[in-house]
């Protein structure tokens, strides 16, 4: 083989290994406008399998947002900002395989904890993230 088509080829793999590894992110943590509104997706696993992914959301007090919570566990989870009255709708359960929608316009500033309400793991309780809401 001429070193050149060598080239061609490994270069060939580089572009390949990036664009899978651009869609893989995008596939685990994506954030876009959905019928104007600002969404954000997380996965939801118990602790020892992942947590949550992203742990960490930043938000703008005032501005409407939607969270979508994707369960790609094999065990049930929920959703919750306690100290903002905020949770999931119905049983507040999401079941495996499932997705659960929250859309809210965050009404105050500060660092608060979301959390997993269904009882999924003997570390269920560290299946917690923070939402961060700034002021505009
Ligand atoms: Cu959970």
């Amino acid at each position: 083989m001429e070193k050149k088509q060598l080239m061609e080829i490994i270069a060939g793999i580089l572009v390949l290994l990036a664009t899978v590894g651009t869609i893989g992110a995008a596939l685990l943590y994506d954030e876009h406008l959905w019928g104007g509104l600002r969404t954000i997706e997380l996965t939801a696993q118990a602790p020892e399998r992942g947590n949550w992914n992203i742990q960490e959301i930043h938000l703008v007090r005032g501005e409407p947002v939607r969270i979508k919570i994707r369960n790609i566990d094999t065990v049930s989870h929920g959703f919750a900002i306690p100290e903002l009255g905020i949770s999931l709708n119905g049983t507040g359960e999401i079941k495996p395989g499932n997705v659960g929608v929250i859309e809210f316009t965050p009404d105050k500033t500060g660092d608060f904890l979301f959390t997993c309400t269904t009882w999924c793991s003997a570390q269920h309780m560290q299946m917690t993230g923070r939402i961060i809401i700034s002021e505009k």
